[in-house]
């Protein structure tokens, strides 16, 4: 296989490194001109992308065009929805796996791209679609003959943060009496304050965990069935599992169901697999579930575009580029304007930072430049109130993802001082963004914006199971065609290897293992006295 080139290799690099010395000015007059708004947008997948309040213009878009063809990012994004293993670094010991999680939702086309792991998955949904139905018909019911109406999902990482951000993000749309609720941290309290919430005895516990080794998810495992025994409850009874094959959650005898997550899907992208089905079908209901995933398959669809202005997650990725590569902006705020969304820049958080938080490139050498940003964001008219402060006159400049809806979800608004909050929200998100852009000259200088602060918009009609899962495969798609930008393994997360190791050694301590001596000279053993732990 040829070598693949980082975005630094190509023609395209010296070009647009030139352009970025002098980006487009947003606070000119007529820079920002309804002309340029109505161009400089593109849609997908039920969503639009408005960027004009980018500090681009034609010619750095051309640039990146020709950026995105030189490094063959939509080559490589088909590879890996083909099953090329993707997941290596070359030369040296690595995962050597599949990436495969666009697979899951490769459902409805009838050409799925990688046909043996879609059929996997499909024979899943499947075995879930008929286990849904026995609860529903009251086949499947707990001892005393009840229904069950809550699942608490106990995982954590990519097992929790993406089924969890989706599950909030759809509330509105729940079963009737049906509940959720999530258990990751080894944090005790955190489990005290889950299990007070729910009657254990109409609950199934769903534990996922796609190694089965985790130490968070097997304490809290161990913890929620001696809960359920504590009321004479029978675990095997209410305990679900979703984990690897070959995993030491493979024991039927233990479990009311198992489902199986596959080898080629990664934790943070297994939001639409069984690590987030199971969960989602049980509170939504089967037709939600394959509405959230026909929703991530049309973005996958629209990720292969070829051309630039039409491509929704290209333009996120290369925009994402141009600001923290070439513009220099160290992190990145992604705001969405709807509460429902709160726990969505939980999970990108995860998602681009562990994807892309990486030194070394496929080749096993030092990258050379800067890889995947910071990433942070809180759901916006609450952020407004807090650090858009920073935003508007900081010295750091942030560079803005926005999310917005047209409609709510509940269908229930009202109208104060002549506008409804939707359109207030609306309002708000717009005006931000403006204002970001254009800035504001004032004699006063406590009271001038000096604008050029990049943004963009992401919008669509209603947040629905349909459009979650369009967002949930933009930002997949996004993270990857930067990965394949910088020439990055995307889909392994050796950096959070070390502190695992280190917690291992500090809890043998704990536990009295080390002789005297040992202790006298061990770094770990003066760390625990000195927090005064032991
Ligand atoms: C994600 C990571 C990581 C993983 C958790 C949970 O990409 O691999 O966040 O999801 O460590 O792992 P298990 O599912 O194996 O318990």
């Amino acid at each position: 296989m040829d070598r693949w080139q980082a975005f630094t290799e190509v023609p395209a690099y010296p070009r647009l490194r030139k352009l970025a010395q002098r980006p487009f000015d947003l606070t000119q007059p007529h820079s920002l001109t309804p002309q340029r708004i109505a161009r400089y947008r593109c849609s997908a997948a039920g969503f639009d992308l408005l960027y004009a309040t980018q500090r681009i213009d034609d010619e750095a878009l051309d640039g990146l065009q020709q950026m995105a063809a030189q490094c063959r990012l939509l080559e490589q994004f088909r590879q890996m929805r083909s099953g090329t293993v993707m997941n290596r670094i070359e030369g040296f010991p690595s995962e050597e796996r599949q990436v495969l999680h666009t697979a899951c939702r490769d459902l409805f086309s009838g050409h799925p791209s990688a046909p043996l792991a879609t059929a996997q998955e499909a024979a899943e949904l499947e075995r879930l679609r008929l286990f849904l139905e026995q609860l529903q018909q009251g086949q499947i019911t707990n001892a005393a003959g009840q229904p069950f109406d809550t699942m608490i999902q106990v995982g954590i990482g990519g097992s929790d943060l993406g089924p969890r951000s989706v599950y909030e993000a759809l509330q509105a749309y729940r079963l009737a009496g049906r509940n959720a609720f999530f258990l990751s941290n080894v944090d005790p309290d955190d489990a005290a304050a889950t299990l007070r919430k729910v009657n254990l005895a109409t609950t199934l516990v769903n534990i996922v965990s796609k190694s089965g080794t985790t130490l968070e998810t097997l304490t809290n495992e161990t913890l929620v069935r001696q809960a359920l025994a504590a009321q004479g409850l029978d675990p095997a009874r209410h305990c679900l599992a979703v984990t690897g094959q070959g995993s030491p959650l493979e024991n039927p005898a233990r479990y009311l169901r198992s489902f199986s997550m596959f080898d080629s899907i990664g934790g943070r992208y297994s939001a639409s697999s069984m690590v987030g089905a199971v969960m989602l079908g049980f509170s939504l209901g089967m037709e939600n579930l394959m509405d959230f995933l026909a929703g991530a398959a049309a973005m996958d669809t629209a990720a292969e575009e070829p051309e630039l202005r039409q491509n929704i997650p290209l333009m996120l990725a290369l925009l994402g580029i141009w600001n923290h590569s070439f513009l220099g902006y160290p992190t990145l705020a992604v705001l969405p304007y709807s509460q429902a969304l709160h726990r969505f820049p939980a999970h990108l958080q995860q998602c681009d930072m562990e994807s892309n938080g990486k030194s070394i490139s496929r080749y096993g050498e030092p990258v050379p430049t800067k890889t995947g940003p910071v990433l942070w964001g809180e759901p916006g008219t609450n952020g407004q109130h807090a650090f858009y402060q920073l935003l508007h006159q900081g010295t750091e400049i942030v560079p803005v993802e926005f999310i917005g809806f047209r409609h709510n979800q509940y269908n229930q608004d009202l109208v104060v001082a002549g506008t409804t909050s939707q359109q207030k929200l609306m309002a708000n998100l717009l005006a931000q963004a403006l204002a970001l852009a254009v800035g504001q000259d004032n004699a006063n200088p406590n009271k001038r914006f000096p604008g050029n602060r990049p943004s963009l918009l992401l919008l669509a009609d209603r947040l629905t199971p349909a459009t979650m899962g369009a967002l949930l495969a933009l930002y997949e798609a996004k993270i990857a065609f930067q990965g394949f930008c910088w020439n990055i393994n995307s889909f392994d997360q050796e950096g959070v290897q070390l502190g695992k190791v280190l917690a291992n050694r500090f809890l043998s301590l704990m536990q009295g293992e080390q002789d005297l001596d040992e202790r006298q000279t061990s770094v770990e053993y003066a760390l625990l006295k000195q927090a005064a732990v032991i």
